[in-house]
């Protein structure tokens, strides 16, 4: 497959100024009537017409009312010699039932759904499917009524009502241009939660959610989610709803998590469906966040859309900004902003840092791609995000909503770059240290790879000085070698003896900061000067990971013991306590011959006293005492072998467990009642911190051959009133390998067999249960025999395979390589059904080059087999291609 070049951009040939599609709806056969208003790109020289198309049966073209003649090239249709404005009228149609790749139009539970980003709407009709081609559409749905009562498209229902044999009809007209990748239709037997709203603006709204007629009960979450989303961007953006109708429609079939088609947001149920009694605290907070995204996509990707899919970040890493800033809002607390921050960061480096350290390494706007459906990365998305929180750590917050501002004053209803991106911050910011880095700040968008900094430190006495030297390196990436320095935000502070932040002042400066204060890196290598310090501080660098690079600081345990009881930047302060867990853990399992049960009391003392701290909030106390998961401690590793990566974070756990029994028996009983569900982010921290507690009594029970706490958890079990405290007292049963978890597998089956979404957590949890004897992949296996598994579900698909091959590290690397014969035949099935799956699950082998032997060679050879099969698609390939290069 050819690979397409960022460099190749050209505007389009042709635009399209408006469509009028009509659809005769039919599982079998739907016909698709396709009238578009062409008008020749005069800019260029003239061209042929040429559209795409996917697996569509083509019937007949007429070119202003007349047929014409047109040949095939490959997939496109191909029509020259037309008058540079003229109307196109193609027939089409197209096999929904059949649509297993759920791209373009399908039916899932007997309704029909649509999915057009990013090269779905060419398995629809013949188009120009690029996203700087943005028109008006009017769309008309025909279908049996019975079968198909609610029909559905973008913008405003103009017309509706019945028609011969049974069928209906509808007609939608969007007041807003789009490109194709944002239309969307929907049509079944859905039942709606309808909420008017007024926003400040004083505009009157209509808010829906669809979903199937049992679910009803499970939208309130997601539509206060919605409410606030509307509330919040107007409030802090000053971006109002621009629609009379806004709906959000919740399907069980869906590759992603949603799509942010105009006006018809498409949900995987995942993200919108919740119930105190089906849905974990966690389900609810992704909901408040996919709802938000999807939302704020209507300015940021919708009203200004992406020139081509190299910008994908240009919306995506905007909107995961906005997503994250929403979500730390409604928080509340400064704590609880903490805790979000954390979870965020978590995210970014166990699963970004890897990916840009690895084969499939791409830039923020990559140069080039195979399939862009693989380019739906957490570089995209996480990193992106990371680059956007810079612009607003470089002009602050103010500032950065000004330059929102301007990117909306210059580029509304256009198609553009991260550049003009860029360049709206930076000029909304004139005295501003932006606009004199900005061409080197771009090298985040360029460069890939995460830059690591290291930093030194030397007081001296003598003339009361502290001078920090930070260095910064970027290791080399799959087709760039060299990389030259990024623009680097720190933020820091220097702590004083009794834990205090130092006032910060530069040699030869007069300001003074208080707290903390930001430095920019620019060069390789750079050193700044504190004065007036008269003992030797205590650094906390890179406040609240104020860039997305790695730290090496050659704290003491002094020193990381001192940030973890005092630091008053709370990020930094979690930081602390996972460095002094990575020290121990990497060095235990860099040692064979050493003891796996690496904690030492200095370290086990530390973490008790933060489980009794009498102000820290319960959430905080649960992230400190995580330890690093071992994707993250594999990443401070040169050679892995998974298996002893395993052992080694396995005895510390049951150290913590054993150690820490009198406190955790004291935490449970502090946290075990919350009251009435609410899955705010207090309670929902109390819960996460009585599911540790039991998790550890647990694991320490089962290790001193104890009942008396998988008893509890039993009992927690069947009592719980809601699922995050239901779920974590089985977790914590199946987790510590009790016998009572298989009881409670049972029960908790049964209560669940008609909850899709329950069902799903249910085969995850049994594969990534702690391999005993190598049980997991025989599990695995029997799974999927079992008659509620399905392949071609890809959320029930992800929850056994992809759970199984990622998250489950000890129970895949097996030393007799079935897990990776298991993943390859996976692969190669799911890529038959699914490409956009199958490619996804093909990454969980990404980083075999780290692996130890004989690991390391028998998952090239799994690699290597499946890229040796023939017909692949161009998703399963690249990745495969790349990981093998
Ligand atoms: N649906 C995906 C998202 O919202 C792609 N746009 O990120
Ligand atoms: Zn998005």
């Amino acid at each position: 497959a050819t690979a397409i070049q960022r460099a190749d951009y050209s505007a389009p040939a042709w635009w399209v100024d408006s469509v009028d599609l009509c659809f005769d709806l039919d599982p079998i056969k739907t016909r698709v009537l396709n009238k578009m208003k062409l008008r020749r790109n005069t800019d260029l020289p003239v061209q042929a017409l040429r559209l795409d198309g996917e697996e569509l049966n083509l019937a007949r073209v007429l070119v202003n009312g007349q047929g014409s003649t047109f040949k095939m090239d490959g997939n496109q249709l191909v029509l020259s010699n037309l008058p540079d404005e003229c109307e196109l009228e193609i027939f089409t149609t197209t096999c929904p039932s059949k649509n297993t790749k759920l791209m373009g139009l399908y039916v899932s539970n007997d309704s029909f759904f649509t999915q057009c980003e990013a090269e779905g709407f060419r398995r629809i009709t013949y188009f120009l499917d690029r996203p700087d081609v943005m028109a008006m559409y009017s769309v008309t749905l025909r279908a049996d009524k019975a079968k198909y009562p609610v029909l559905l498209s973008n913008g405003n229902l103009v017309d509706s009502g019945d028609l011969e044999g049974g069928r209906h009809f509808a007609k939608w007209v969007d007041p807003h241009k789009k490109p194709c990748y944002l239309f969307a239709l929907v049509a079944g037997q859905l039942v709606c939660r309808e909420q008017r709203i007024t926003t400040r603006a004083g505009k009157d709204h209509t808010l829906q959610i669809y979903v199937r007629s049992g679910d009803l009960d499970k939208t309130e979450h997601a539509m206060n989610s919605l409410i606030h989303s509307v509330a919040w961007d107007e409030a802090r953006f000053g971006l109002p709803l621009d629609l009379e109708r806004f709906m959000i429609v919740a399907t069980s079939d869906f590759n992603m998590g949603a799509m942010e088609n105009k006006g018809l947001n498409i949900f995987n149920t995942k993200y919108v469906l919740a119930s105190q009694a089906t849905a974990t605290d966690v389900d609810f907070s992704n909901i408040e966040s996919v709802v938000g995204h999807e939302y704020f996509h209507n300015w940021t990707g919708n009203r200004i859309t992406c020139r081509d899919w190299f910008q994908l970040s240009l919306k995506e890493g905007l909107t995961v900004f906005r997503d994250q800033e929403f979500s730390t809002d409604l928080a509340g607390t400064a704590s609880a902003r903490a805790v979000k921050r954390i979870e965020d960061v978590r995210v970014l480096r166990t699963n970004q840092f890897p990916e840009d350290a690895g084969p499939m390494a791409h830039p923020v706007r990559p140069d080039s791609y195979v399939e862009i459906s693989n380019f739906y990365t957490v570089t995209i998305y996480e990193k992106g995000a990371e680059v956007v929180r810079m612009y607003q750590t470089l002009v602050g917050r103010a500032g950065f909503e000004k330059g929102i501002t301007l990117y909306f004053e210059r580029h509304d209803g256009n198609a553009v770059t991260c550049d003009d991106f860029a360049q709206a911050i930076a000029d909304a910011n004139p005295s501003s240290v932006l606009p004199s880095l900005l061409p080197q700040f771009k090298r985040w968008y360029s460069q890939a790879g995460t830059p690591r900094v290291s930093a030194q430190g030397v007081f001296d006495a003598a003339s009361q000085t502290y001078t920090l030297t930070f260095s910064q390196h970027c290791a080399a990436t799959p087709g760039q070698t060299e990389k030259l320095p990024f623009v680097i935000p720190v933020v820091l502070g220097l702590l004083d003896a009794n834990g205090n932040d130092l006032p910060l002042q530069l040699e030869g400066q007069d300001e003074i900061h208080t707290g903390s204060q930001r430095l920019v890196l620019t060069e390789a290598s750079q050193s700044f000067c504190f004065t007036g310090v008269n003992a030797e501080p205590v650094p906390s660098i890179l406040r609240g990971l104020s860039a997305p690079v790695v730290l090496a600081f050659d704290y003491s345990d002094a020193q990381l013991l001192h940030l973890l009881a005092h630091d008053s930047d709370p990020f930094n302060r979690w930081e602390a306590g996972q460095r002094l867990a990575v020290n121990r853990a990497t060095a235990a399992i860099n040692d064979s011959s050493a003891n796996p049960a690496a904690l030492d009391a200095a370290y086990i003392d530390a973490m008790r006293a933060v489980l009794r701290h009498p102000t820290l909030d319960a959430a905080f106390k649960e992230l400190v005492l995580t330890l690093p998961s071992e994707v993250y401690l594999a990443e401070q590793l040169t050679v892995v072998d998974p298996q002893r990566v395993h052992t080694v974070r396995q005895a510390m756990r049951e150290q913590l467990a054993i150690e820490l029994k009198a406190d955790w028996e004291t935490t449970y009983a502090a946290t075990q009642e919350t009251g009435a569900y609410t899955p705010d982010a207090v309670s929902s921290g109390k819960r996460a911190l009585c599911g540790m507690a039991l998790t550890h009594l647990c694991l320490a029970a089962v290790a001193e051959g104890n009942d008396q706490w998988p008893a509890i958890a039993l009992q927690r079990f069947k009592n719980a009133s809601n699922m995050t405290d239901r779920f974590n007292a089985l977790s914590a049963l199946v987790g510590s390998g009790h016998a009572l978890a298989i009881p409670a597998l049972e029960e908790f089956h049964a209560l669940f067999k008609n909850e899709a979404l329950v069902l799903d957590k249910w085969f995850a949890l049994q594969v990534t249960a702690p391999d005993v004897g190598g049980n997991t992949l025989p599990n695995v296996k029997k799974l999927m025999k079992h008659s509620d598994f399905s392949l071609r579900n890809p959320n029930r698909a992800r929850s056994v395979i992809s759970s199984y091959c990622q998250a489950n590290p000890a129970g895949f690397h097996r030393l007799d390589a079935a897990g990776y014969q298991f993943w390859s035949e996976r692969v190669l099935e799911l890529d038959a059904i699914n490409p956009q799956v199958a490619a996804r699950l093909a990454r969980a082998l990404d980083r075999w080059s780290k692996l130890a032997e004989p690991y390391r060679t028998n998952a090239r050879q799994a690699i290597a087999r499946v890229a040796a099969k023939s017909g692949l698609s161009k998703d399963t390939q690249e990745v495969v291609t790349r990981a093998l290069a």
